[in-house]
């Protein structure tokens, strides 16, 4: 009798029927994991690209990150946040998945059962999605027997359906085997794409979409709004320059045919928009500012932008609104929601749902084919892209995405200001040196701004031209520079006559406050 110890003391001969090492071990647990997200990601294309195992996984991370992590994130990575938590899963889907190729090594079908556990929690966590059918289980059970499949072939060398082969297969064989695996992982993931894209091609509608005529333009913009400093913020974002802060790991596939917007909850009657019926309407363009409640002082999570877009409060008004409501509940496609007060979108303010952004339709990323646009409160209360239910109801019966995990439920763009010249470390030439921003107190317009080197009496900035209360404005301030290092800070007032605060605090719950600052060196 042959004792597994002695067996392994035994040097082994390295060709012909042998048992796999570690190595090849973990390597065919991540290829059997890659082969469950890859076919799990073919057959959702044809079911919901939101059922794909890896959008699953990632966007039930997302929404579990704690507001700590994900601030950390926001502020790390900025818009890139999504490519950071993606990055850091595949590494923990990697470590799971070699672990389970090590412990089918060692046992047989422990690592399938592995696969299977991780494969159930894939489900139940595709059960969760806000968009989520029956169907939703398809994907990764049909990715589930395909890896275990793939894990008993390259451990086992068993043939799916066949008794497994004691001994294990050759090297050559492993190796073969492997290489197959790692292509019908990938080749599925492909094509799972290409048939995604294929079934709902976006890009193609969005550039046969019609951009309607506004029955009023946006005024002008004159020429006072922008001062010709180098590297100040532009009073415009071009859109592909303009921040993106969403949940969706993927972006929605919402074609314009496919777009409804139902309206309903506390009204007389509900109504269902199409393109159809919205077309029978014409909108009106803005020029506003857009500000997200995860912006760091000093931090660039804003962006001025011309929309394109129907009065909110006309389409609310098709439905006849309720007296006892206050809150507009809106949800996207992919199941975010925000929840608007009535009062903003009903006071007579530029509340639209746009369908345009700096004369083209919304690009995808941004919305496409229709989101909101509320001035004067944070993109996470108001600017909900994809958007297709509005539901009108009250604060005291429903809540929304970020409320739900601590944000507070009315949040109104506070007043901020930045420096974006001199840069940051910026080593200056003595004498009169340009100090230049941007500044925004959304609905309330600013009063005044002013800069102060280090502990020296605040002085006024000039305060470039106001386009509109609902727009950031551009100021500058020229500086006596001495040689040395200088502290430069800056704060805005609003026309309620309130200073920015000094205290500075984070985002979380309802957007940060504090001075923003620079430090500069000034060269005799
Ligand atoms: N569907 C959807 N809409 C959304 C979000 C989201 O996560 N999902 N994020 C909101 C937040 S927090 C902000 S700040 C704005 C940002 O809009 P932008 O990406 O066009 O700049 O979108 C809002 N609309
Ligand atoms: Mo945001």
């Amino acid at each position: 009798m042959t004792s597994p110890s002695s067996t392994l003391a035994e040097p082994r001969h390295n060709s012909g029927p042998r048992r796999l090492g570690w190595w090849s071990a973990a390597m065919a647990g991540i290829l059997a994991a890659a082969t469950v997200l890859g076919v799990g990601h073919l057959v959702a294309a044809f079911i919901d690209p939101a059922a794909s195992p890896f959008y699953v996984l990632g966007a039930t991370m997302v929404d579990h990150t704690p507001h700590e992590l994900k601030d950390a994130a926001i502020r790390r990575f900025g818009s890139h946040d999504k490519q950071a938590l993606f990055a850091s899963m595949s590494v923990v889907m990697l470590l799971g998945a070699a672990v389970a190729g090590v412990l089918e090594r060692r046992r047989s079908f422990w690592g399938c059962a592995l696969l299977v556990i991780l494969g159930g929690v894939t489900v139940v966590a595709a059960m969760q999605r806000p968009t989520a059918t029956v169907l939703f289980v398809i994907p990764a059970c049909a990715g589930v027997v395909a890896g275990v499949s793939a894990l008993r072939l390259l451990i086992g060398g068993s043939i799916p359906g066949r008794p497994p082969v004691q001994e294990g297969m050759s090297r050559r064989r492993f190796l073969i085997a492997a290489a197959s695996v790692g292509v019908v992982a990938a080749g599925a993931a492909a094509a799972g794409q290409w048939v995604s894209a294929r079934l709902r091609d976006v890009s193609a509608d969005r550039a046969r979409f019609l951009l309607p005529r506004p029955r009023s333009a946006a005024p002008a913009v004159p020429a006072e709004v922008q001062v010709p400093v180098e590297g100040i913020t532009s009073f415009l974002t071009p859109s592909d320059r303009f921040y993106r802060v969403d949940t969706a790991l993927q972006l929605p596939a919402l074609t314009s045919d496919d777009w409804r917007l139902r309206i309903h909850g506390m009204v007389d009657h509900a109504v269902e928009f199409d393109f159809d019926r919205l077309r029978m309407r014409t909108p009106v363009e803005r020029i506003i500012t857009l500000t997200c409640v995860s912006n760091e002082v000093g931090g660039d999570l804003a962006g001025t932008a011309r929309w394109l877009g129907y009065p909110l409060a006309e389409l609310l008004a098709e439905a006849g609104v309720r007296p006892d409501a206050d809150m507009i509940l809106s949800r996207s496609i992919d199941g975010f929601t925000a929840s608007t007060p009535l009062s903003a979108v009903m006071d007579g303010r530029d509340a639209l749902l746009a369908v345009g952004m700096n004369g083209e339709p919304l690009p995808i990323a941004h919305g496409y084919p229709a989101r909101m646009i509320v001035p004067g409160l944070y993109g996470y209360v108001s600017a909900t892209k994809w958007v297709v239910e509005l539901e009108v109801t009250r604060f005291d019966r429903a809540s929304a995405y970020w409320t739900d995990r601590g944000w507070a439920d009315r949040a109104p763009i506070k007043t901020a200001s930045r420096i974006d010249v001199p840069a940051a470390f910026a080593t200056v030439p003595a004498g009169p040196v340009v100090v230049a921003g941007v500044a925004w107190a959304q609905r309330r317009g600013l009063d005044r701004v002013e800069v102060q080197v280090d502990d020296q009496p605040w002085q006024p900035a000039t305060l470039a031209g106001e386009y509109s209360t609902d727009t950031w404005r551009q100021w500058t301030w020229t500086w006596n520079a001495e040689p040395g290092t200088h502290t430069v800070r800056v704060r805005a007032t609003d026309r309620d006559g309130r200073p920015q605060r000094e205290e500075r605090t984070p985002p979380f719950p309802d957007g940060s406050t504090g001075w923003h600052n620079r430090v500069v060196t000034v060269r005799p």
